[in-house]
C-alpha cells in the first residue's frame, strides 16, 4: 500500500511507519490521520509483521494536530466529532494492537503527537527528542487519550503539571520520571530501535498482545477483575505453540525458536 503523507516500510518482520510532512514537522491532517488507521489496521492484519516502529521524517516525531489545515481548508472544525471518527479510533487501535509498538521519538511530539507517542509501547528517544502537552497553549483540553495514558504512566503530578502549563520537556527529563524507555544520541535513534525491534522479533508474538490486553485491562478494573482476565488469557497463552516451544526449549536448555503462533 502506498501513501501520500507516511512511509510504510517493512524488512523481514519490522515494519516501520513513518510520518512525512516534515515542513510541519509531521502535523496530523485528514489524509494523515485517514492513513495511519490504515497503516495500523494493515500491520495488525499482515502475519508476517511482528513488530511496528513508528518514527517522523525531519526533525520532528509528530506536532499534533495541523493547526494550519483547518483554517486553510475554511470548514469549521467539530472537535468532537473529529476525535470520535479518527484520533480517537486511532488510539484505540494502537493500544489494541496484538504486537509490540515502538516509538522511535525522532523530536518534538506535541499535543496529539505526543499522545500517539504515549500509545506506543515503548519510547526510545534521541537526546533532542522533547515532549509537549501543547493543547492548553491553544486553550484546548489534552486529547487523543492523553488525560487516561499520561497519568498512568508518569502519576498524576508530574502529568498535571505538564498538561496545565503546556511546557516542553527535554528527553533527559522525560527519563527522569519515566516517559521514555531509553535515550540515545541523536545519530544512533534508529539503530537502538532496531536493536530492541529484533529482539521483539523473535518474541513470542501473540503472547505479547495478551500481556498488552491484560495490562490495559488492569488498569481500569479492580484486583478480582484483573485476576479473572489474567487466567482468561493465560488460557490463550498456554495453547499457544510458542508456549510449548518455551518450556521445550528451557528443559533442553537450548535457546526458543518462536514463531509468534
Ligand atoms: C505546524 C504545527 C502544527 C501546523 C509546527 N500545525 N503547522 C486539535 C484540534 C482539534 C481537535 C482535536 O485535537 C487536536 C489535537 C492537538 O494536537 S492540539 C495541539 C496541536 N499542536 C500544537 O499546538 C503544537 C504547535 N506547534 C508548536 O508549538 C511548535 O511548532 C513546536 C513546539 C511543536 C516546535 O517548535 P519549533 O521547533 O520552534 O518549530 P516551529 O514552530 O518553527 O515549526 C516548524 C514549522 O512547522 C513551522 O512552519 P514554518 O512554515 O513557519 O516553517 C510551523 O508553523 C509548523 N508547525 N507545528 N501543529
Amino acid at each position: 500500500m502506498t501513501f501520500e503523507t507516511l512511509l510504510y516500510q517493512i524488512d523481514g518482520v519490522v515494519l516501520t511507519i513513518t510520518m512525512n510532512r516534515p515542513e510541519r514537522l509531521n502535523a496530523m491532517n485528514n489524509t494523515m490521520r485517514r492513513e495511519l488507521i490504515a497503516a495500523f489496521s494493515q500491520a495488525a492484519d499482515d502475519e508476517t509483521v511482528r513488530v511496528i516502529v513508528l518514527t517522523g521524517a525531519g526533525r520532528g516525531f509528530c506536532s499534533g494536530a495541523d493547526l494550519a489545515a483547518a483554517v486553510e481548508d475554511g470548514t469549521p472544525v467539530n472537535f468532537g466529532e473529529l476525535l470520535r471518527e479518527t484520533y480517537n479510533p486511532l488510539v484505540l487501535l494502537m493500544r489494541r494492537l496484538p504486537k509490540p509498538i515502538i516509538a522511535a521519538v525522532n523530536g518534538v511530539a506535541a499535543g496529539a503527537g505526543m499522545s500517539l507517542a504515549l500509545a506506543c509501547d515503548l519510547r526510545i528517544a534521541s537526546e533532542s527528542a522533547s515532549f509537549m502537552q501543547a493543547f492548553v497553549k491553544i486553550g484546548l483540553v489534552p486529547d487523543s487519550g492523553a488525560t487516561w495514558l499520561l497519568p498512568r504512566l508518569v502519576g498524576l503530578t508530574r502529568a498535571l503539571d505538564l498538561m496545565l502549563t503546556g511546557r516542553r520537556v527535554a528527553a533527559d527529563e522525560a527519563l527522569t520520571f519515566g516517559l521514555v524507555n531509553e535515550i540515545v544520541p541523536d545519530g544512533s535513534l534508529m539503530d537502538a530501535v532496531y536493536k530492541t525491534a529484533r529482539a521483539f522479533a523473535d518474541a513470542p508474538t501473540r503472547t505479547i498482545g495478551y500481556i498488552k490486553q491484560a495490562v490495559d485491562f488492569a488498569l481500569d478494573h479492580d484486583l478480582e477483575a484483573a485476576l479473572e482476565k489474567e487466567a482468561k488469557l493465560q488460557d490463550l497463552a498456554g495453547a499457544t505453540n510458542d508456549h510449548r516451544e518455551g518450556v521445550a526449549a528451557f528443559l533442553e536448555k537450548r535457546p526458543p525458536q518462536f514463531t509468534g503462533r
